[in-house]
């Protein structure tokens, strides 16, 4: 098969507009898989039906990477002139309006490096099939509305492949000629082709069970290289506690008699929620106390759940097409997300989701790749699996929640779940279940599906005695296609915070309602106004309370009130914003200024301090409020970046606020020691506080050696990891040393020697660039595995803002060159790392056309990939 020259057809813009249900439908399948060394034989028995009226022919899809073998049409063998055969799809002529398909495929897993279809990782046989890796399996109806029952038989040979596995329940088993054996599925459940999986290979496995709300028993399953087992325990007791709250929540149980999950080291995203059979990358299965941290864990967490979740939000109710991935995508993380607020803490989740919203997608939404949450075009679907459509799409779900209350979005998904089960529908379906359950109007609020970039919202006060209004404008920036924008409908929340420190809840005219935690002001036009009667002077107003909507958002406070809510608001979130604002403030005043900066403000140093001796809050999130914000964030708050400047601002607050709090910060952390390792909450949050704490004293008087005892002392990765990240960034004399002795602690540990490169592609000394690109020639690293190319190459580019823009371009082009020599074996991958170069626009002078010479060499290399193409050239115009 001559693959270059047929994958070299460029791929053209698909639109939603131009939706059309499939003309033929496929309503059963039965596959056969023939497993061997080399190779794997694929037999595809299928009953397909003529839906669209006429004698058009059947058009299926396929790939470049597969030979076709044979095509039967109830039982009789197609000459080569019933059918074309086209690098992309297999086209029969002349078929009936219902029959039998046979379509026999040969594949090579082996030489699979796209990770995408059936391929190998670690010796076994595994599949990834969203977006449309199946087509790269069999000549298939291949998009999401094709739902079909699906009977798998597996064979292959015992001793290499004793696990098969694959989507439902298990059927017949047994041996066959030739030390072969087979096992068969059945999944009882229509599915599209996308949630196919398979698995065959040597692993090891941790059983438990789970009983349903109405008594059916689920065999559970952790399947993982047998050298792991021992970390696959937190993820079983994630996996039951997904189940439990699913049936609390949201009322939905599990369907089949197991669920399995298999455990893979290379895998090209987080995990995919195959029905009954996940698939995941190990790093989000395996854990334990001295190989992960606690964030780990927590992911770790959240991805269970959230693959979980799926099974109701994704798999009994599909997408209808892949504009609507967001339906999936921004619901199941909208369920993760309280999931794992329920399981931790509210007010933490809520920021480090924040958090991530601004530092990833707010520059998505602003930059050349805006795209809304549901896409109106794509080239390659795969480069939409992006932070709007999973994370601006689970705020869009999170507003509606706010706008109609827990009980009312309850009413709503118990409607879509029930309405849709066993269809695959629309964005739109979910907002009309969402009224119709509620009585509610939502015609307004479905602009958040279609337009891009984020709403600026300004809000101004204005007193007259007692009497306060808030004037709220909103806006919202022209996005790639989208000049001009109409107002959004969104959810404000605002509470009141008296002089004394109490909450207060003066009187709302209209168009707001006070809730237990705040005021809720239905926001729907370009300006509103809104009348609070009966505030005493010297009450602040805490706005935008638990970030209810995803905007950008100015206001008229001044940094003596935000020093004030700092100490004194009841919303996490408004609290953290106004400590996080006084210092962002302040740097963009000194870069943009020019201003020296050689003490700090004595509000923001108090408001620190009073931080810092807060025994009343959770210490997780005196650690959140101590952070200062990212230079990622402040920067995007310049009007030009200028990385070193603003890098080298953050790094002399950081250093007048040691200088200022040194000693209460030292007492602080030194309380906060415990004496042996616990994993609860409690025990999680002090050691978050304290390895913030030594962040900072890091850089006083004795840090090496404070630091170097951390490093020495920690009895969990939590501990020995920030020790190490902070080594990493300093010029202390043990850095070598330190950084050699984990090395050599933990090479035979994959996911750990991950972190070891990420922490070094994170280091802001200036060095970095240098020292990343000589990682690439480590004997450890390899572009073939993703994690560890997402550890080196995306921690560098996406995170690391000061040294990826360093001055000489160097980081731009190690970006440019990684993305070329990455496409070639894994387009899929390389393009996830193009983004960074698209943010051209943020600069000035010759950092602006170095970084579009790099995408300039990109576009103009002849081998690039229609996924890189795509988000290059994009990202040139
Ligand atoms: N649905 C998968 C993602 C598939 C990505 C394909 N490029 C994982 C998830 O969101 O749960
Ligand atoms: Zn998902």
């Amino acid at each position: 098969m001559d693959v270059s020259a047929a994958a070299s057809v460029p791929k053209s813009e698909i639109y939603l507009a131009d939706y059309r249900p499939p003309a033929f439908a496929i309503d059963h399948v039965q596959l056969t898989f023939r497993l061997f060394d080399d190779f794997a034989e694929v037999e595809a028995v299928s009953d397909v039906r003529r839906q669209e009226k006429g004698t058009a022919p059947l058009m299926l899809d396929g790939g470049p990477y597969m030979d076709l073998v044979s095509v039967a049409v109830d039982g009789e063998a197609l000459t080569g002139n019933a059918y074309t055969l086209g690098s992309d799809s297999l086209t029969l002529h002349d078929v009936p309006d219902q029959f039998s398909l046979r379509i026999v495929t040969r594949l090579k897993p082996q030489e699979n490096t796209r990770l995408e279809g059936l391929y190998h990782s670690g010796g076994n046989f595994c599949t990834q099939c969203e977006a449309e890796g199946f087509r790269h399996i069999t000549y298939f109806v291949d998009r999401p509305d094709n739902l079909a029952r699906y009977s798998v038989r597996i064979e292959a040979n015992k001793a290499r492949c004793p696990v098969l596995l694959s989507n439902g329940n298990p059927g017949d088993a047994g041996d066959l000629n030739e030390r072969r054996h087979f096992a068969e599925w059945h999944d009882p459940f229509p599915k599209p082709s996308y949630l196919f999986a398979l698995v065959a290979g040597k692993l090891g496995v941790l059983s438990d069970s789970f009983t349903t709300e109405s008594g059916r028993d689920v065999a559970l399953n952790i399947y993982a290289a047998p050298a792991d087992l021992d970390k696959c325990g937190y993820a079983m007791q994630s996996l039951k506690r997904s189940m439990k709250w699913d049936e609390e929540a949201f009322g939905r149980e599990y369907d089949l008699d197991v669920y399995n999950i298999v455990a893979v080291g290379d895998f090209n995203m987080g995990a995919m929620e195959n029905k009954g059979l996940n698939i995941f990358n190990s790093k989000y299965v395996l854990a334990s106390p001295d190989t992960a941290t606690d964030t780990d864990f927590d992911r770790i967490e959240g991805i269970i759940g959230h693959e979980y979740f799926h099974n109701w939000s994704g798999n009994r109710v599909t997408c209808r097409d892949w504009f609507q991935l967001s339906l999936k995508e921004g619901l199941t993380v909208f369920r993760d997300q309280q999931f794992s607020s329920d399981m931790t803490s509210r007010a933490v989740k809520r920021l480090d989701d924040v958090r991530l919203l601004r530092m990833l997608q707010f520059p998505e939404d602003a930059g050349p790749l805006a795209h809304p949450v549901r896409p109106e075009k794509y080239i390659e679907i795969n480069n939409f699996y992006t932070v709007t459509v999973y994370n601006k799409g689970a705020e869009v779900i999170r507003m509606m929640h706010r706008l109609l209350g827990a009980d009312g979005f309850r009413a709503g998904t118990d409607l879509y779940f029930d309405r849709h089960d066993g269809q695959a529908v629309t964005c739109e379906d979910f907002v009309k279940a969402m009224e119709d359950a509620n009585g509610a109007d939502l015609g307004q609020f479905r602009l958040w599906y279609s337009q891009a970039g984020t709403p600026k919202l300004t809000v101004e006060r204005m007193r007259d005695g007692n009497q306060v209004t808030l004037t709220i404008t909103q806006s919202c920036p022209p996005t790639p296609g989208q000049a001009e924008k109409l107002p959004f409908h969104m959810p404000f929340m605002v509470g009141w915070v008296g002089a004394d420190g109490a909450e207060i809840r003066p009187t709302i005219a209209a168009d707001g309602t006070w809730h237990e935690d705040g005021c809720l002001l239905d926001l729907r036009q370009e300006r509103q106004q809104f009348v609070f009667e009966g505030v005493p002077e010297g009450a602040v107003p805490s706005l935008l309370r638990d970030f209810s909507c995803p905007v950008l958002m100015t206001s008229d406070l001044t940094e003596a009130e935000f020093a004030f809510l700092s100490g004194a608001d009841t919303d996490a979130f408004a609290r953290w914003e106004a400590t996080q604002t006084l210092v962002s403030n302040l740097l963009v005043r000194v870069v943009e200024g020019d201003e020296p900066l050689t003490s700090l403000p004595s509000h923001l140093t108090d408001a620190y301090g009073a931080v810092l001796t807060d025994e009343n809050t959770d210490p997780a999130l005196i650690a959140e409020l101590l952070m200062l914000p990212s230079e990622i964030d402040v920067g995007q708050k310049l009007k030009v970046l200028e990385a070193e400047k603003l890098h080298k601002a953050r790094e002399t607050v950081l250093h007048l606020l040691v200088k200022a709090h040194g000693g209460v910060m030292r007492s602080r952390y030194e309380a906060l020691a415990s004496d042996g390792f616990f994993q609860d909450q409690d025990a999680k949050a002090a050691r978050k506080l304290r390895n913030v704490l030594l962040g900072y004293l890091a850089l006083g008087e004795d840090g090496e050696a404070l630091v170097k005892t951390h490093y020495d002392g920690a009895d969990n990765m939590t501990d020995q990891m920030a020790a190490l990240s902070l080594v990493t960034d300093s010029d202390f004399a043990c850095r070598k040393v330190v950084l050699d002795d984990f090395y050599a602690q933990w090479k035979d540990n994959t996911l750990v020697i991950d972190k070891w490169f990420a922490v070094q592609a994170n280091s802001k000394r200036e060095d970095t660039v240098e020292v990343v690109r000589a990682l690439t020639n480590h004997e450890a690293f390899t572009i073939k595995n993703p994690n560890r190319l997402r550890s080196l190459v995306s921690s560098f580019s996406m995170l690391n803002q000061v040294r990826f823009h360093s001055e000489d371009g160097a980081g731009y082009r190690f970006l440019a060159d990684m993305i070329e020599a990455v496409d070639a074996i894994n387009p899929q991958m390389a393009a996830k790392l193009v983004a960074p170069l698209g943010r051209w626009r943020r600069l000035e002078g010759r950092a602006r056309d170095m970084m579009q010479e790099s995408l300039r060499k990109i576009a103009g290399n002849a081998a690039t990939s229609d996924d890189v193409r795509e988000l290059v050239e994009k990202s040139l115009t």
